[in-house]
């Protein structure tokens, strides 16, 4: 896969794509990411990237034509390498989308991470400021996502979360044993308590189910855990969960 982000702060992914699953996915090859500054799709003397807003207002809006020049400009180089061995058939373009990262797009959850995940190419727009000429948001962007309701400075921190979480989704980023722990727990539950040694610490101890050696016993109890947990914490995970079995979750409706 190839991500490309569109951005006024480039060196805001400095430190995150430079650590954990995410770089040794781009040294495998599995993941290609590049950074832009906006302003490289500028024109006039001063780098413009934003103006008033039509109608007044306080804050500045990010000017369409910038917006437009980065996503088709990233669009036109395929990902294919310029001097690539031309084939008797093209083959197809790349499935791509431009995602506009923004607090009105909608909730960033799994389901949406891995459907993301099966694109070829991906170019995340940071949205700044007061927000974007509404123009883009029509006719330039696929998909708007919000990573939740709280008021940050900017699309970037939420751009390197989505990136962060589908790059683990992309076959081989993660080692076997990531993999397969991580399988166990897609079941919408929370997860059950872990404990390491020592078996006492300051005087707090571990279950003794955990140090009985009784398999199933063991699986009985982090199953409770979990369940227990999840009711307490998170009933809503349980009320879709429920849904799903029971075929009433919105993604059977009409709507
Ligand atoms: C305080 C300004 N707000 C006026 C109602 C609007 C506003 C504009 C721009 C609030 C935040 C931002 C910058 N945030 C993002 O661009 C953003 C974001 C977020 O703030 N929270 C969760 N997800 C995202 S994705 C992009």
């Amino acid at each position: 896969m190839r991500i490309d982000i569109v951005t006024l702060f480039p060196a805001m992914f400095a430190g995150p794509f430079d650590e954990s699953i995410v770089a040794r996915a781009s040294k495998a090859g599995i993941v290609e990411i590049h950074i832009h500054n906006l302003r490289d799709w500028t024109s006039d003397r001063h780098r413009t990237v934003d103006d008033k807003p039509f109608g007044g207002g306080a804050g500045m809006v990010l000017k369409a034509e910038p917006l437009f020049k980065a996503i088709e400009a990233l669009k036109e180089s395929s990902g294919v390498p310029l001097d690539a061995t031309p084939s008797a058939t093209p083959s197809a373009a790349p499935s791509e989308q431009v995602v506009l990262l923004t607090p009105q797009g909608e909730r960033l959850e799994q389901k949406i991470v891995a459907e993301l995940a099966q694109q070829e190419r991906l170019i995340l727009v940071c949205g700044h400021y007061e927000g974007v000429d509404e123009r883009f948001r029509e006719h330039g962007v696929d998909r708007e996502i919000s990573i939740g309701d709280y008021v940050l400075s900017g699309g970037e921190l939420p751009a390197a979360v989505l990136v962060d979480a589908i790059v683990r989704l992309l076959p081989g980023a993660l080692g076997s044993a990531e993999s397969a722990l991580d399988e166990s727990h897609t079941d919408g539950l929370l997860e059950y308590p872990h404990y390491t040694r020592p078996a006492e610490f300051r005087g707090w101890r571990v279950p003794d189910v955990l140090l009985s050696g009784h398999h199933g016993e063991v699986e009985r109890w982090r199953r409770q855990q979990a369940l227990d947990r999840t009711k307490r914490r998170r009933p809503d995970l349980l009320e879709k969960a429920a849904a799903t079995i029971t075929g009433d979750s919105p993604e059977n409706s009409e709507g």
